[in-house]
């Protein structure tokens, strides 16, 4: 039993260069955001089908509306992504990306949030953490081959994440020897290169349901305890995927967030020191109670 996790103090550091951050402290030149047990980074999705027709001001209000929501409900950093990488998508520009992200990310900037982009392409990343982002989310564990440099120089902290293929046909054949041990050096070996190269930190991630079956999905879950014992925080995403339709018979993406929440807490246990997910306040209030249960008796909790 891993009775520590829920009170283990995970640390994420971002350079000086960063405007100051909600939340953070200055530590050895870095701003150092810390956080206890298990935290919630909430999804903002800004691509055209997720807002109203009302044009680009009414848009961006209606972003803004859904990131207070989502941090009032307990969201310790917004993801705002403005390509969907669902499996079978196909990408749109970095003109049209950018159109969508920026402003939503300058106008969260102005209001102390906590802002991720999740972005593959380095040109979005660039404007995007100018325009006030703090970490960049890249799916495709930074293959774009700027992408390393626009984060170092920027000070900006990385989600690395594992996918084997890409969005489009990464669902019709996933192959592994040995899915754990590949994904994990594969994320141990990226951190460490990103870092040697001026990243000053790194979150890691499995993926889930990138190039992976459901076998492959469950094998990585059962391995996060591993994955969590390296230096670095590690954050799942499972909301309203495809694995949780499987596991639930549930066929409508928008109708699984009982089933990601129960994933989600069984990460939380396993050591994860994020999760994301469109839910935030079920998670945030769950989050909490099992904390709540696994607090050590008599310990500083
Ligand atoms: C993930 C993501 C994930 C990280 C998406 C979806 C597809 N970023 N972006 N981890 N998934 N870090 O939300 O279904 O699992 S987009």
């Amino acid at each position: 039993m891993t009775l520590a996790w829920p009170t283990r103090v995970h640390r994420l550091r971002f350079r000086r260069s960063l405007p100051p951050l909600p939340g953070a402290v200055e530590e050895r030149g870095s701003w150092e955001l810390r956080w206890t047990g298990c935290a919630v980074m909430g999804i903002l999705n800004v691509t055209p089908d997720s807002f109203s027709d009302g044009g680009r001001h009414a848009d961006v209000a209606a972003a803004v509306a859904q990131a207070e929501s989502l941090r009032r409900a307990g969201a310790l950093m917004i993801d705002v992504g403005g390509e969907s990488t669902r499996p079978g998508s196909h990408g749109v520009s970095a003109a049209e990306e950018l159109d969508r992200v920026r402003p939503v990310v300058a106008a969260l900037a102005e209001r102390g949030f906590l802002i991720s982009v999740d972005t593959l392409k380095a040109e979005v990343a660039a404007e995007a953490l100018r325009a006030g982002a703090h970490l960049i989310n890249d799916v495709s564990g930074l293959r774009d081959p700027q992408m390393v440099q626009v984060c170092a120089e920027a000070g900006a902290p990385v989600c690395l994440m594992h996918m084997q293929g890409e969005p489009r046909t990464m669902q019709r054949s996933p192959h592994y020897t040995d899915v754990v041990e590949e994904v994990h050096s594969y994320l141990r070996r990226e951190a460490e290169r990103v870092q040697v190269a001026g990243v000053p930190d790194a979150l890691l991630d499995p993926g889930l349901g990138f190039g992976k079956s459901l076998e492959h999905n469950l094998s990585l879950l059962r391995a996060v305890p591993d994955l969590a014992a390296s230096p670095w925080p590690v954050l799942i995403g499972a909301s309203r995927k495809g694995m949780i339709g499987q596991l639930s018979d549930e066929d409508d993406p928008a109708q699984r967030d009982p089933g990601s929440l129960a994933l989600h807490l069984h990460a939380a246990r396993s050591g994860a020191a994020m999760v994301r997910v469109h839910a935030v306040a079920e998670h945030g209030q769950a989050l909490k109670v099992q904390a709540g249960l696994d607090r050590v008796p008599g310990g500083a909790g």
